[in-house]
């Protein structure tokens, strides 16, 4: 008798790491981004976005009548923030993680959430060479091989005369460096010369130095890479040492909380965006109602594709369940995950930021971007990304 009873324990631990852990009720989808430190001011929009997708997914009947949870972790502005929030999520049993919020916090967080099966959307992560972290990394955010050029052809439209251009980097940061060098190819292909290449640190306050350099080259443009706060500090630096000149930004600068940092001298500047608040679609309306009901402001770039990262994520979940005739909740966590990493990559999704689908490799397609050009309020402090006509 205790040797069947022992035989029949045995057998039951052996069964243990087979048995389906199942996907728990409301579906928990965790949220990684930086809501503490300078890249916060990215953060925030991302939170505002995904909020607004937690609420008008769940009021739409969420995934077939079960409801979402995101589970948010900050991930602050470094690597070990990320990889923290990341280890938590995977552990915490979410079915997918969207997140982080810089590339540089990519290639350090990602390549986790891949080894243990968990999809990842990155929702602003733009440079180079994210998909190829792992078949489980994927991305709604477009490249800035896609997005950037488009901001230096209007900056030749609205000045014909631009010859001289400085190239300026935050060389700690890997979104930074890639999209420098893609505006550094995109310069050279529109017969434009690079006059000088200054860096400098995204923890930098004094610009001092870059810009005695810029004014000593000469230029009519000058095109930057950095994230919000920096690049916020070396516009406001340029103009007040007396740089007259077009100023193109890069997707650090898609963030309206970079317009207290400059104030009144953030007027002017360029930016490609891969968000355009007017896009005529169903989706985008009730996003943009939503979002200006809730915060009494226009959506920003990184809240619209925090919002698409959700969408793209429940959306994939219903599919599953129409495909295989089962509830999400009564399926294994495991099971899930990879079924959810195969159904992003086969869904086609009308978005915010337009319709969006996803290679195999976990590559956006999307089709529309725009430029737009910062209008400053009188406050100083506020102010808008207009459409450059
Ligand atoms: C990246 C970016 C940043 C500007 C996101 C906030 O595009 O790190 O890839």
């Amino acid at each position: 008798m205790t040797r069947v009873i022992a035989l029949m324990a045995l057998l039951l631990s052996l069964a243990v790491p087979a048995m389906a852990e199942p996907v728990a009720n409301p579906v928990p989808i965790g949220f990684a981004v930086a809501t503490t430190s300078n890249v916060a001011l990215f953060g925030e929009e991302q939170m505002n976005g995904a909020k607004i997708a937690e609420a008008y997914f769940n009021a739409q009947n969420g995934i077939n009548g079960t409801p979402i949870k995101l589970i948010y972790q900050d991930t602050a502005g470094d690597e070990a923030g990320a990889v923290n929030a990341f280890q938590s999520l995977i552990t915490g049993k979410v079915v997918a993680i969207i997140g982080p919020t810089l590339s540089q916090q990519a290639f350090a967080a990602n390549p986790l959430a891949d080894r243990a099966k968990v999809p990842v959307v990155g929702p602003s992560n733009t440079a180079k060479g994210i998909p190829q972290i792992g078949e489980f990394v994927g991305r709604i955010s477009a490249p800035m091989t896609d997005v950037a050029p488009n901001s230096l052809k209007k900056a030749m439209a609205l000045n014909p005369n631009i010859k001289r251009v400085v190239v300026m980097f935050a060389q700690n940061d890997a979104f930074s460096a890639s999209e420098t060098g893609i505006f550094q190819e995109a310069i050279k292909g529109l017969g434009l010369e690079v006059v000088t290449i200054q860096k400098f640190q995204t923890t930098d306050t004094d610009f001092t130095t870059q810009v005695t350099a810029v004014l000593g080259a000469n230029a009519d443009l000058v095109v930057i890479s950095g994230l919000a706060a920096d690049g916020g500090n070396l516009v406001k630096q340029l103009r007040q040492l007396g740089y007259k000149g077009l100023i193109v930004g890069g997707n650090g600068f898609n963030s309206t909380n970079m317009f207290p940092v400059c104030g009144p001298l953030c007027e002017g500047i360029l930016v490609a965006q891969a968000y355009s608040p007017q896009a005529d679609n169903p989706t985008n309306k009730a996003f943009v109602a939503k979002f200006e009901e809730a915060y009494k402001k226009t959506p920003p770039q990184f809240a619209a594709q925090a919002f698409t990262a959700v969408q793209v994520v429940v959306e994939s979940l219903r599919n599953i369940e129409k495909q295989t005739g089962k509830k999400i909740t009564d399926m294994d966590l495991a099971e899930v995950r990879v079924a959810l990493n195969k159904a992003l990559r086969e869904g086609s999704f009308v978005t915010p930021v337009g319709e969006i689908s996803l290679t195999p490799e976990g590559e956006v397609v999307q089709k529309q971007f725009y430029v737009s050009t910062v209008k400053m309020n009188p406050d100083g402090k506020t102010g808008a990304f207009v459409l450059t006509k």
